[in-house]
């Protein structure tokens, strides 16, 4: 309970050889820094082989390291220096597709969804037609909830789920210590393809596997953490508990910063999870807005507020890259979008400025336009907020396993217990008090 999970986007976060691609020796060039910043793990998005249509979520080989983000050696370097700090590392692993360009699609097709016509109304997350692609050469149509370039796995055939078997012990044997689960909630589809989103996504079955995977987990000592990106409501998110060690809450995440809207989901969130669930919060993640735009509109310290709160909840949090240092989404002009996506996620996929030049990044794979906050200089000044979210973690290590009791204040006033400490949010742009403790506009304090 109350891990610091940091987030890598590996193309974005350090680039260690010049050539405009972060990578993984560049993340190992900064272990130091993140634990001088408390974290406990990294996750790092997709560091597979892949022809990145979807920027690694397009996997081509689940047994090695894309050549762009450095060799096996490195990953089996990074564990170990990360080992040495304390730092676990998870990759992420994207099991409900592979890349079009995956030898599987050749040579094993009975691994994906086939019919020999569109056999129901699923649309396709990417291109809001048809999730269903003809094939000429086979003459049948495939499953794609992505990309066509994406095809779906069918999870009914036991010899896909014996492949991913291979491939999580494959990623336990070399130290990886835990994976976030890409589309978990969508793996497994229905056995009659009815017609209707809900027959694409969210089936029972999905926790069959999780079974099996956990099985495998429990073979490891320390037993590696199974993460779901699990996109479904609050009200859907328990029974992801039954065999996942957390289930991303994204009803929080895409929530407004309003505290009208926040505090009753966190409530609700803390109400309906499993006994002895750990809960998990976070505001940006490589897919939506960075919470220094999204939540904070640029304002530093409403940004502050959001990370003081994602912080001292219970539970485990999740910072993205750049969180640390309140950063902005990114600008990138119409001729510099690399993504597939309508709108495109580029704006929070730009490098993380880590001096104030930018010299550090070399014709970046995508621009860095604003180097206003940075790294360097937020280590240096001790009003920063890179420092104070270096105390908040610090800090948060003191209360990390209490529960949570909602305490009564103004409106607008956030007020919660954490054991023996009391923790007041000012959710305003105005002062506020709470019990004679003033509140600076959208300040927080742990009492
Ligand atoms: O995301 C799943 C997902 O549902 C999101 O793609 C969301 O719908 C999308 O970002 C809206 O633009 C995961 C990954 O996080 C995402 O980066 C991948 O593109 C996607 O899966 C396919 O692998
Ligand atoms: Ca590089």
């Amino acid at each position: 309970m109350g891990r610091l999970i940091y987030q890598v986007y590996p193309r974005s976060f350090a680039d260690s050889n010049g050539d405009g691609i972060g990578d993984l020796r560049g993340v190992a060039s900064k272990l130091d820094h993140l634990a001088w910043l408390g974290v406990d793990a990294i996750w790092s998005s997709p560091t597979f082989p892949s022809p990145n249509v979807d920027w690694g979520y397009d996997v081509s080989d689940y047994r090695d390291v894309h050549p762009e983000l450095g060799t096996l050696d490195d990953l089996d370097t990074l564990i170990a220096e990360a080992r040495t700090r304390d730092i676990d590392v998870w990759l992420d692993l994207v099991p409900n597709h592979t890349s079009d360009k995956h030898d599987w699609f050749d040579d094993r097709p009975e691994y994906y969804v086939w019919s020999t016509e569109i056999p129901n109304d699923w649309k396709s997350i990417f291109t809001g037609d048809s999730a269903w692609e003809y094939d000429a050469q086979r003459k049948l149509y495939y499953l794609h909830q992505f990309a066509p370039e994406q095809p779906d796995l069918d999870w009914w055939n036991v010899d896909v789920r014996g492949e991913f078997a291979q491939i999580l012990r494959y990623w336990f044997d070399r130290g990886v210590a835990g994976f976030r689960i890409d589309v978990a909630h969508g793996l497994i589809k229905d056995s009659e393809l009815r017609d209707g989103v809900r027959y694409m996504r969210e089936r029972p079955e999905v926790h069959d596997i999780f079974r099996e995977w956990q099985a495998i987990a429990h073979e490891y000592d320390p037993k590696p953490t199974l993460m779901g990106e699990t996109y479904v409501t609050l009200a859907n998110l328990p029974p992801y508990f039954q065999n996942l060690d957390l289930a991303q809450n994204f009803e929080f995440t895409n929530a407004e910063f309003e505290f009208d809207q926040l505090r009753p989901i966190v409530e609700k969130t803390l109400a309906t999870l499993p006994a002895g669930a750990t809960p998990l919060w976070f505001a940006s993640n490589h897919d939506v807005s960075r919470l220094a735009t999204r939540w904070a509109y640029g304002d530093e310290a409403r940004a502050r507020a959001a990370l003081f709160l994602i912080l001292t909840l219970p539970g485990d949090a999740i910072l993205f890259q750049g969180d640390e240092i309140a950063l902005e989404d990114g600008e990138v002009p119409d001729d510099c979008i690399t993504d597939l996506a309508d709108p495109p996620r580029d704006p929070e996929r730009t490098p993380l400025p880590w001096t104030r030049s930018g010299k550090e990044w070399v014709e970046p794979w995508l621009p860095l336009e604003n180097t206003k906050r940075n790294v360097e200089d937020q280590r240096a000044d001790p009003d920063s907020t890179l420092n104070f979210v270096r105390d908040v973690i610090a800090q948060r290590k003191q209360f990390s396993d209490e529960s949570y009791e909602t305490l009564e204040s103004v409106t607008g006033v956030w007020a919660y217990r954490r054991g023996d400490k009391t923790c007041l949010l000012n959710m305003t742009g105005d002062i506020a008090g709470h019990e004679g403790q003033t509140l600076q506009p959208w300040q927080g304090l742990i009492l």
